[in-house]
């Protein structure tokens, strides 16, 4: 499966010329098309970095917003932009692994086939310090409990889906964190892998604790809202010109359970 890589930055210097160059090492050539990094307006040498890339790593991209929008808005962009119909996100500050990336597509069902749409990694062995530890833990379990997605580590950066399963998700800042859950709202099936996790070497992380949980409470209450104002339905029938069920469904046209066409 080929497969597009969208990093999301915001002052990654020191961080993200490594992870480039480390993606191109780890993932396999005959699966990765692009990488495509988006900056959200950095004022270190982020931008520098990346470029100076570009004749090393055929397929590298650099994005780059004019005003800082967010991790979220920054995914969204770089999934746009892509030429695959396979996403993978990694954080770009190298906490991530790109060898993993092969590990979670071997779990990824072909884009509108039945099995998982998405697969999202679990960091096993966190490097975080206790405080952030004992947070997203707490995070995890709250979360856990209101919108019952099973999944232990919904904000780790790592994850493998479809490009137009993503697309078609109402879009809001912070939509990164609650990806299984809103995969699932849609009827796609979903899996969870281990994955590494690396300390954080160089700049400073760019969320902390309390703010994180103030509008993850905020977001919690909305996801809440929208998992159960959210039906997709069956489409059993679609009579007449001849019209793809990707273009009526929310499930991404999964052939087998698609309606039967009657002339
Ligand atoms: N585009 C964009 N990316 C961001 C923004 N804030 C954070 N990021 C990126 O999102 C990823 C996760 O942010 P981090 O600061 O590493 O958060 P964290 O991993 O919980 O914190 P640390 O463990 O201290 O690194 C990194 O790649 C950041 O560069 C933002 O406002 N815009
Ligand atoms: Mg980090």
């Amino acid at each position: 499966m080929r497969v597009s890589v969208v990093i999301p930055v915001f002052n990654e210097a020191g961080n993200i010329g490594q992870l480039v160059k480390e993606t191109y090492r780890k993932v396999p050539a005959e699966m990765l098309s692009e990488v495509i990094v988006v900056d959200d307006g950095s004022s270190d040498s982020t931008r520098d970095e990346v470029k100076a890339l570009f004749a090393e790593c055929p397929g590298l991209r650099y994005l780059r917003h004019g005003e800082r929008a967010g991790q979220s808005a920054a995914l969204r962009t770089g999934i746009l932009a892509a030429t695959n119909g396979v996403i993978a996100t990694m954080d770009g500050d190298a906490q991530n692994d790109p060898a993993d990336i092969a590990k979670l597509l071997a779990k990824l069902a072909p884009p509108g086939s039945s099995g998982a749409a998405l697969v999202g990694g679990i960091r096993i062995e966190r490097k975080a310090d206790g405080g952030k530890r004992f947070a997203s833990k707490a995070a995890n379990w709250i979360r856990d409990r209101v919108l019952k997605d099973d999944c232990p580590d919904t904000g780790c950066g790592i994850k493998v889906f479809w490009r137009e399963a993503f697309l078609r998700l109402p879009f809001f800042s912070g939509i990164h964190r609650y990806l299984p859950a809103l995969f699932q709202s849609y009827g796609h099936e979903v899996a969870y892998e281990p994955v590494n996790d690396r300390a954080r070497l160089r700049g400073v992380s760019k969320y902390n604790n309390l703010n994180r949980a103030l509008i993850g409470i905020y977001d919690l209450v909305g996801v809440s809202w929208l998992r159960r104002r959210t039906r997709v339905p069956t489409i059993v029938e679609d009579a007449g010109a001849a019209r793809g069920v990707a273009d009526l469904s929310g499930r991404l046209g999964r052939r087998s359970d698609g309606p039967k066409k009657s002339a």
